[in-house]
């Protein structure tokens, strides 16, 4: 047990957290995992409900799935170990400034709660575990969407965790949605080169930041478990999976051990995706892990995230991490005056960014709009970044719409790249040719280049700072006197 305030051992505490400050509720109703979970989840995130904890699932006693952790700011915010009300640019900024320069590798412990059951052989089901089946037209019940991959690059022997969604084909085959050049799939081309299959171990639970980490682009030779342990300034505490050398969170609720053959393909999905719409293609024919060992808590707790229309738990997650990433990347490119970066949870943190900068030199914005593309976060799948100046608060839509109207003139400001690396699951392309994107940058920054920039309104400060200090008195002073004469009536 870690015991610093600090930082959450596991799922179960950030659960405490939250519940003791009502931002948690527990659903004792029977509610079915068929449809009617994932409905209840969605419908309470559309009213900015808290988090859910459905103790109750049909035909699974002593589980329970987990719905809706991050759909809210301030859960994020808490997640962190920042104070809830904190701004989102401002929990990001504490994210970048928290893995400056800075890893922790794991620390393997002995054993770990993750060891309480262990199902080997025949006893080994994936449909013993509550996953709910989400939308109508899924292809089937998603083990993981909450859950992140555990695998080893054969050439550098780096941990990786990823997270990738999870369906379950039958007892002991389920499929995952690894997107081409992903940090599992290029460990994964290591593995087909020697005709091996790759052991894995998909996790759910243990330290909500990891998943938030899972699901963030850090570069391929980097180990979410260091950043991780940067992130928490202290080590994860880890143990050996049962049947391979990877190592898994030791307080983590569900681990799913396994392999992946690569080349050996079965349909998954489709899935009613973040973008709000359904998997292009349908069910896609890719690589599925074949599941040899389950281990998991007693009583264990299914994380679950939903997807879909905006703003879901997907959304929140993305927009965070991507966000922190996006701004961690141009950091690391020692560019300066980038003074915020912000990319809308509406739009998954992750087509669209809003970046703030102090223009410094010539041509200064166009750098940073061409940087943001380069990164490694931006480069996949970014299509618009808009650069605002550094009076314009990025989070702010009300002064970005001011940006837009007013500082931006379309054929200066714009400049259209036609040849980057898309996700396949961007509704704006063909459905057929979704790898490759365009890109927009929109500079609504006033020309550094300008030898007269237009007038900005200021208040006289030294009387604002005189009305501010003696506000009250324009309340409270008594009414004026009447006047000496009556006025004379015209
Ligand atoms: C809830 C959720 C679901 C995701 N599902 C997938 C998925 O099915 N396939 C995928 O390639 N990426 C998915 N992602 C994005 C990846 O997690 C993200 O790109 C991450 O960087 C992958 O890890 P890696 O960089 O180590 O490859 C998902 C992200 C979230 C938040
Ligand atoms: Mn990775």
């Amino acid at each position: 047990m870690c015991g610093e305030d600090e930082m959450y051992r596991d799922l179960r505490e950030f659960i405490a957290r939250l519940e003791t400050e009502g931002r948690l509720r527990r659903v004792r109703r029977e509610v079915d995992w068929d449809l009617e979970l994932a409905h209840v989840a969605k419908i309470n995130e559309q009213d900015g409900g808290p988090a859910l904890l459905f103790e109750n699932v049909k035909g699974y006693p002593g589980a329970s799935v987990l719905t809706s952790l991050f759909t809210a700011k301030e859960r994020v915010a808490i997640a962190l170990e920042v104070p809830p009300e904190t701004r989102f640019l401002e929990i990001a900024r504490s994210w970048v400034q928290r893995i400056k320069d800075k890893r922790i590798p794991p620390v393997e412990v002995p054993t770990g709660a993750c060891k309480e059951v262990v199902e080997t052989g025949d006893g080994v089901d994936l449909r013993s575990l509550p996953a709910p089946w989400f939308y109508p037209k899924d292809g089937g019940r998603y083990i993981g969407t909450a859950a992140y991959l555990v695998s080893r690059n054969l050439d550098t022997g780096r941990l990786n965790l990823g997270t990738y969604r999870v369906m379950i084909i039958d007892g002991k085959r389920a499929g995952i949605q690894i997107i081409k050049a992903k940090d599992a799939e290029i460990d994964l081309r290591g593995y087909a080169a020697r005709k091996e299959p790759m052991p894995v171990a998909l996790v759910i639970g243990g330290d909500p930041l990891l998943f938030l980490c899972s699901s963030t682009l850090f570069p391929l030779t980097e180990s979410e478990y260091e950043v991780v342990g940067a992130l928490r300034d202290a080590p994860m505490p880890v143990v050996k999976a049962e049947t391979s050398d990877l190592l898994v969170p030791a307080d983590a609720e569900i681990v799913i051990e396994g392999e992946i053959m690569p080349g050996d393909l079965l349909p998954e999905g489709p899935f009613g995706e973040y973008p709000g719409y359904y998997t292009g293609a349908g069910a896609v024919d890719r690589e599925y892990i074949r599941v040899k060992c389950i281990t998991h808590r007693r009583d264990p707790i299914l994380w679950s995230t939903t997807v879909g229309k905006p703003i879901t738990d997907t959304h929140m997650v993305m927009g965070i991490n991507r966000t922190a990433s996006l701004w961690n990347d141009l950091q690391n490119m020692k560019i300066p005056g980038i003074m915020g970066v912000y990319g809308p949870p509406a739009a998954a943190g992750r087509m669209l960014a809003v970046i703030q900068l102090k223009q410094m030199y010539h041509g200064h914005s166009t750098q940073v709009g061409l940087a943001a593309f380069a990164t490694n976060t931006g480069n996949y799948g970014l299509k618009t970044v808009i650069l605002v100046d550094d009076d314009i608060d990025p989070e702010n839509m009300d002064q970005v719409m001011y940006a837009l109207g007013f500082r931006y003139q379309p054929d200066r400001g714009t400049q259209i790249l036609e040849r980057g690396r898309s996700t396949p699951l961007d509704p704006s392309l063909p459905i057929e040719q979704r790898y490759m994107t365009s890109r927009v940058i929109i500079d609504t920054c006033i020309p550094y280049e300008w030898d007269h920039k237009p007038m900005p309104i200021e208040m006289d400060a030294a009387l604002v700072e005189r009305i501010k200090g003696d506000w009250a008195s324009y309340f409270t002073a008594p009414a004026p006197a009447p006047p000496a004469k009556e006025l004379a009536r015209v």
